[in-house]
């Protein structure tokens, strides 16, 4: 990119003094099509509606696409971005458009880094305390298989992972983990790397694992999300295991978990650590306008909590959001 047409602009833009009504805010995540994110572009739409900014929701799948977003946002006055980056070690490419640009930017969800994966500094992040989620998930997988009785022996933890993302990593750390202290030995921990975080991609990946280890009776299948999980359940179902035998676990709690949890009958799909894709969305959105408007930067970490949600309270969990 020409740095000097880009400076060249951002000084007429700063010259501009900014109405709410034309601050304009990008909203860049990696899989449009997820549930969780278009959660987040809703909350975030919502911010814009009542502190009369705009928002421009860009699906960005890829580094190419990222950076043409960057340069829509640019073209388009706008003051600032939120993104979660398709790779977090975009980190230092997106930092120096900001930096050159003078757009503001902050990331949610995926924290991002530089080559050495270390966060890039002076980007606000937003995320999920990811061990910490992790751990609730991976306790309450213990908790449910002592509840029905399974033993330790008879029992396999499939971890389907994407541990190039360290939120992803950190997630399945905190879950094993808390099965560790449990009890439950090293061996009994089968990875399934997935290429991609959606269903399709942990369907894939744990269907081979599933069939190598047959001789294992029941499962417990952590994620980290809940696309994954639903993924890996679907491909125990699909090897005939009964959904008494498979503990899902997920992170998310968003429609496709819901979707799970209210089925007449139980699924392997057991639970799912709800999180938050109000403060995500809507908090997010209003940080930044206030980073615009009033020069209020945001806190540099925001970390966020999950509650455990199940078939047994998912119904008043959500009535409790809805009401927040
Ligand atoms: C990451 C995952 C998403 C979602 C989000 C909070 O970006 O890929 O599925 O869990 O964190």
């Amino acid at each position: 990119m020409a740095g000097g047409a880009v400076a060249g602009g951002a000084a007429l833009l700063g010259g501009c003094v900014q109405n709410p009504r034309d601050i304009r805010i990008g909203f860049l995540v990696k899989q449009p099509q997820e549930q969780w994110f278009q959660d987040e572009w809703r909350f975030a739409r919502s911010a814009a509606r009542e502190y009369g900014f705009s928002l421009i929701a860009i699906g960005a799948e890829d580094g190419d696409r990222v950076l043409s977003a960057l340069n829509t946002l640019y073209a388009r006055y706008a003051g600032g971005f939120i993104i979660c980056a398709p790779d977090p070690r975009l980190g230092p490419a997106i930092a120096r458009f900001a930096d050159q640009t003078k757009l503001k930017a902050m990331s949610v969800d995926d924290r991002l880094t530089g080559a050495d994966g270390r966060p890039v500094p002076g980007i606000p992040h937003v995320g999920i305390s990811a061990r910490a989620i992790g751990t609730l998930a991976g306790a309450s997988a213990a908790a449910e298989a002592r509840r029905r009785g399974w033993t330790i022996a008879e029992t396999g933890i499939l971890r389907i992972s994407f541990d190039t993302l360290e939120t992803g990593r950190e997630r399945l750390t905190g879950a094993v983990d808390a099965l560790r202290a449990a009890g439950y030995p090293a061996a009994a921990v089968f990875d399934a790397p997935q290429r991609t975080t959606d269903t399709e991609g942990a369907f894939s990946a744990a269907a081979p694992v599933l069939t190598a280890h047959g001789g294992v009776d029941k499962w417990i299948v952590l994620g980290l999300n809940d696309e994954t999980v639903i993924g890996g359940v679907r491909a125990a179902e699909g090897l005939s295991m009964k959904a008494a035998d498979i503990i899902g676990i997920g992170i998310g709690g968003s429609e496709v978990a819901i979707a799970d949890l209210s089925k007449t009958r139980p699924t392997g799909f057991y639970a799912s650590v709800l999180l938050s894709p109000r403060r995500h969305g809507y908090d997010t959105a209003i940080a930044m306008y206030r980073w615009i408007h009033d020069g209020r930067q945001p806190p540099p970490v925001t970390l966020t909590s999950g509650t455990l949600m199940t078939r047994d309270n998912y119904r008043s969990l959500l009535v409790r959001e809805a009401a927040a």
